[in-house]
């Protein structure tokens, strides 16, 4: 098993649809662990962190606006390939494109409203986790529910 930790946030757009419940449930019932929650509000200079790897782009600096617009909801998740497993229950990029059954396929019309960040890699996950959380915020606890979600 490849237990690893991901960072998930629900954008501005999801807080403001009512959605964090919605959301939350969705990891909850696949058998992934919540191990960090935050409901908190990015500073500017954050959100250029976080999104460096866009700087110059067309779309950068409507991203950093919407991601600064209104409180979001920062998240460790964790379990076996974590990292995928979230993308997965995410849906692609463009919510148009993204499969019903996913939370941007089911609640998202545009890309740049898509309800949700999900870490694309084990290696952007770890610095995404420090950008967000102290390491003493990460809970480490047992959870009974793990013997009917692992063989
Ligand atoms: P995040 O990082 O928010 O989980 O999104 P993705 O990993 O699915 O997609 P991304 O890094 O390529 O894009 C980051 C962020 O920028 C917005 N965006 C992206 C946009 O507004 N217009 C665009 O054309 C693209 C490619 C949406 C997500």
């Amino acid at each position: 098993m490849a237990v690893e930790r991901t960072y998930l946030m629900v954008k501005p757009d999801g807080v403001q649809r009512g959605l964090c419940g919605e959301i939350v449930s969705r990891f909850e019932k696949k058998g992934l662990k919540l191990v960090a929650a935050k409901f908190t509000a990015i500073s500017k200079a954050t959100a250029e962190s976080h999104y460096g790897e866009h700087k110059g782009k067309k779309f950068y600096d409507s991203l950093i606006s919407y991601m600064t617009s209104g409180p979001v909801l920062a998240m460790v998740w964790e379990g076996d390939g974590a990292v995928a497993v979230c993308r997965g229950i995410m849906g692609k990029t463009n919510p148009q494109e993204s499969a019903p059954g996913t939370i941007r396929g089911d609640f998202g019309m545009v890309t740049g409203m898509n309800l949700i960040h999900g870490s694309d890699s084990p290696e952007s996950a770890a610095r995404e986790i420090s950008l967000f959380f102290r390491p003493e915020e990460l809970m480490a606890y047992g959870r009974s529910a793990d013997a009917w979600i692992y063989e």
